[in-house]
């Protein structure tokens, strides 16, 4: 009877413990940065949870703008936008100031 309750409780302190490993993991913060008229990274492949924010590094404003599922509108120089990817699927973005500038993200 004492063993099998020390085997028990020894089971659910595994538990506890392979649960918290298990978890899926905590959201991160992603960066990417607008340099050089490019989105540097190009592709970026996320979690749903996660963050991920646009920081301009050039001299003149930009924006990350997809067809379906964001737009940051104008990013100063200096400034930075967020966005919480809360769906999955594949965004493609472009500066809608300098439509070649093109980025993607993935939301896994
Ligand atoms: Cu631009």
């Amino acid at each position: 009877m004492r063993l099998i309750y020390k085997i028990g409780a020894f089971a659910m302190v595994l538990g506890v413990v392979t649960m918290s490993v298990a978890g899926p993991p905590p959201p991160t913060t992603h960066k990417v940065l607008i340099q050089g008229f490019k989105f540097v990274p190009e592709r970026i492949e996320v979690a749903v949870g996660d963050t991920v924010v646009w920081e301009n590094k050039d001299i003149v404003p930009h924006t990350a703008t997809a067809k379906k599922g964001f737009d940051s509108k104008e990013i100063a120089t200096g400034q930075s936008w967020s966005y919480v990817a809360k769906r999955q699927g594949r965004y493609e973005y472009i500066c809608t100031y300098h439509p070649t500038m093109k980025g993607e993200l993935v939301v896994r």
